[in-house]
Order: C-alpha cells, then sequence, then structure tokens
C-alpha cells in the first residue's frame, strides 16, 4: 500500500523543496508536471499561463529557448509561476563531476540556481557530485523511459542507494517503484499514443500510479501540442488525480 501526500508530508527529514511540491499538490489536486519543450520566450511564457492553475511544476530544458535573455524569459517566468503557485523544474540532467556541475548549475547564461525549485541530475558522476546542488531540491535520473536505454536493474539500484542517502536528493526520475522515501516522478505519460518513434515509450496515468506508485507524472507533447494545451493540461490533471485516489486503495 501506498503513502498518500500527506503522509509523506508529516516524514521526518523532508527537503524544504519536497514539503512545498507537495503542499501544492494538496491545494490544487494536481500531480501534474508539464513539460514545456517550446522553442521561444514568447510560447514558454503563453504555456506557463495556460497550464499553470492546473500544474505543480512547469519543466523546463532552458537551453532550447532560441531568444533565451535572463531578464527577458526568467524574470517574468518567475512571476506566472508565483501567479499561479506552481515550481519551476529545470530538467538540465546534470552528468559530470562535481566542481563542473557546480559552475553548470550556478554560471553561464542560465544561472539556474537562481530560480530553479527543482533540478534534474545523473548520479553518474557519484555522491558527492551532487554535493553543490543547494538552491534546489534534486531529482536524480534513475531510469528512463526511452527503448534501449542503459539504466539497467544493476545501475538503478545503485544510483538509488545514492539518491536514498544524499540530503539534496527529492527523488527520482523513474520507469520502476522506488523506495518510499524519494518521490517519483514518471515522464513518458500520454493518453493518446504508445510512441513517438524516435524511442519514446508512454504510459498513461493509471497505469503508473498503479503499478509503480509514482507521484508525479511529467507530460510533455501531450499537453503543449494539443489543439487546446489549456484543456489538455486539466484532462491530463484529472486522470493523475484519479488515478492518485484510486492508487490509495
Ligand atoms: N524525459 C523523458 N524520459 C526520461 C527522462 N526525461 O521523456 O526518462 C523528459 C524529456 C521530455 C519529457 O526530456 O522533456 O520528459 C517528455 O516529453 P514528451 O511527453 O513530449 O515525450
Amino acid at each position: 500500500k501506498r503513502k498518500s501526500y500527506q503522509q509523506k508530508i508529516d516524514s521526518n527529514n523532508l527537503h524544504s523543496k519536497a514539503k512545498k511540491l507537495l503542499e501544492v499538490a494538496l491545494e490544487k489536486k494536481s500531480n501534474l508536471i508539464a513539460s514545456a519543450d517550446v522553442l521561444t520566450t514568447k510560447e514558454l511564457h503563453d504555456l506557463a499561463e495556460k497550464v499553470g492553475p492546473n500544474i505543480v511544476a512547469l519543466k523546463t530544458h532552458i537551453d532550447i529557448i532560441t531568444d533565451f535573455d535572463y531578464d527577458k524569459t526568467i524574470i517574468p517566468l518567475i512571476d506566472i509561476a508565483a501567479k499561479h503557485n506552481f515550481l519551476l523544474m529545470e530538467d538540465r540532467k546534470f552528468a559530470d563531476i562535481g566542481n563542473t556541475q557546480e559552475l553548470q548549475y550556478s554560471y553561464g547564461i542560465y544561472k539556474i540556481s537562481n530560480w530553479a525549485d527543482l533540478i534534474t541530475s545523473q548520479v553518474i558522476g557519484g555522491f558527492q557530485s551532487l554535493d553543490f546542488f543547494h538552491n534546489s531540491g534534486v531529482i536524480a535520473i534513475l531510469g528512463m523511459s526511452s527503448a534501449g536505454t542503459l539504466t539497467d536493474k544493476n545501475y538503478r539500484d545503485e544510483a538509488t542507494k545514492i539518491a536514498q542517502s544524499h540530503p539534496n536528493v527529492i527523488g527520482g526520475v523513474a520507469q520502476n517503484e522506488l523506495p518510499e522515501e524519494l518521490l517519483l516522478f514518471t515522464p513518458g505519460i500520454n493518453l493518446d499514443t504508445k510512441g513517438d518513434g524516435k524511442g519514446q515509450q508512454y504510459n498513461t496515468p493509471e497505469h503508473v500510479f498503479r503499478n509503480l506508485h509514482t507521484d508525479f507524472i511529467i507530460v510533455g507533447r501531450g499537453i503543449y501540442k494539443a489543439e487546446n494545451p489549456e484543456q489538455a493540461s486539466l484532462s491530463y490533471k484529472i486522470a493523475g488525480w484519479d488515478a492518485y485516489e484510486a492508487s490509495l486503495g
């Protein structure tokens, strides 16, 4: 039997960003993270405004924004996030030594540490490589959704040990159930299709809540490519919440 969001909030030593995320989930009755894989600042802000009321977090790949400008892209995004009460999650998938990750996290044009409540990181660089992510909750990449991924059981088990023991880590991205002290974030979610012809493999919210006891679903093209992203975000929000409640038994 899985733990509820409230039971997770009440657990000891919860990271402040995990607590915030779970509180927003209960407040909005949502476990939906929209992935904003769009290419311009305007599209990013428009999508954030449209889906904002229905999501707990907006996931970015900030390095695909073609007209990125910190003041024009990030400052308004922070305001939209505050207005609609969602967190910002940068899906950077860091994968280097600690010193390099520290530089990539805080410097360059993106200055991720200034604004990202949550960041994703590989744990391939080992435990200490995660030490410098002080301002964000880290979501460790433990298993990938794509066909042929190298994240086999042995890798996942060892990566999960690092995630469980590191104080900066709040959870993992995976396609399997995790130890209950780690929040589980599951991408590869789509209600209409099984794949994208480029290796992505999709499941439904119902499947991942029932079988993996996931905590948060991540939806990209199912929302931002929909004819009506606002309506699509509402549909995924409801499907995710119903599946969560059903998984409580
Ligand atoms: N993502 C995955 N699978 C993983 C890890 N991350 O799909 O194992 C990310 C992708 C993309 C989003 O980088 O931003 O989740 C999924 O998008 P989609 O719903 O459009 O396939």
